[in-house]
């Protein structure tokens, strides 16, 4: 595999362009956290619209900046953006979600921008999240299950990132060290539920890089920089 920006990353931090960010919180200090990247992606009521107005307030800052589109119709074309990070779920029930939405994309897009375009193998382990409910996922899994897709991931479909995706709730320690030992070469990234300094370094000492969501738009800068910091640690 070619050297990938996060094969050196610890930390992601995930802005969801359709949640507000707390009191007095702005994108720029949310982009001086210390985070290697932000992702700018979510689920659910997401448009062109703000998704543009969220990379546009971050564009300034000096951090990699990433789109992580749930659906073609809300790819944006911004020069800010170092490039877009494509979810493919492994585990969804609808082919859609696994090349089906990716199909559509490269169908009516002629200028397809491929050396800014990479995927995520997904798998989705929280049922009761929007993404699981969204793309019919199995997340009956257990961990001997997780290190297959894993390995299936990496070593059939060569994707250079495994996405184990808790969102909204904290994973189960053994299926994130599952996927970590099964995880040769490409980065695990891990989501979901982290809250804190010691989360954060749970699920770090097992998953290459460790991905922040909601605590951004709870808590602010303060929970973030502390989950930066245990990242870093591990
Ligand atoms: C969501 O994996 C990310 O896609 C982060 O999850 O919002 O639970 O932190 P949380």
């Amino acid at each position: 595999m070619t050297a990938c920006p996060w094969d050196d990353w610890n930390h992601i931090l995930k802005i969801d362009p359709d949640k507000e960010l707390p009191e007095g919180v702005t994108y720029g200090d949310l982009c001086a956290t210390g985070t290697d990247a932000i992702e700018v992606g979510g689920t659910m009521g997401i448009t062109e619209e703000n998704m543009e107005a969220v990379v546009d307030a971050c564009a300034e800052h000096d951090v990699p900046l990433y789109q992580e589109p749930s659906s073609p119709d809300v790819v944006i074309d911004n020069r800010a953006l170092e490039g877009y990070l494509i979810p493919t779920v492994f585990n969804a029930g609808s082919p859609f979600w696994i090349t089906g939405a990716h199909k559509e994309w490269v169908r009516t897009d002629d200028d397809m921008d491929w050396d800014r375009t990479w995927t995520e193998a997904y798998i989705v382990m929280n049922p009761e999240a929007d993404v699981a409910e969204y793309t019919e996922a199995d997340c009956d899994l257990g961990p001997d299950d997780v290190a297959a897709y894993a390995e299936v991931a990496e070593r059939m479909f060569g994707q250079e990132i495994v996405y184990l995706e808790y969102s909204g709730t904290f994973g189960d320690e053994e299926i994130v060290e599952a996927a970590g030992e099964a995880t040769d070469e490409t980065t695990l990234f891990y989501g979901g539920g982290i809250h804190d300094y010691d989360s954060a370094a749970t699920m770090a000492q097992h998953a290459d890089v460790i991905v922040v969501g909601d605590l951004a738009h709870e808590e602010g800068v303060e929970a973030v920089r502390e989950t930066v910091e245990a990242a870093r640690d591990a």
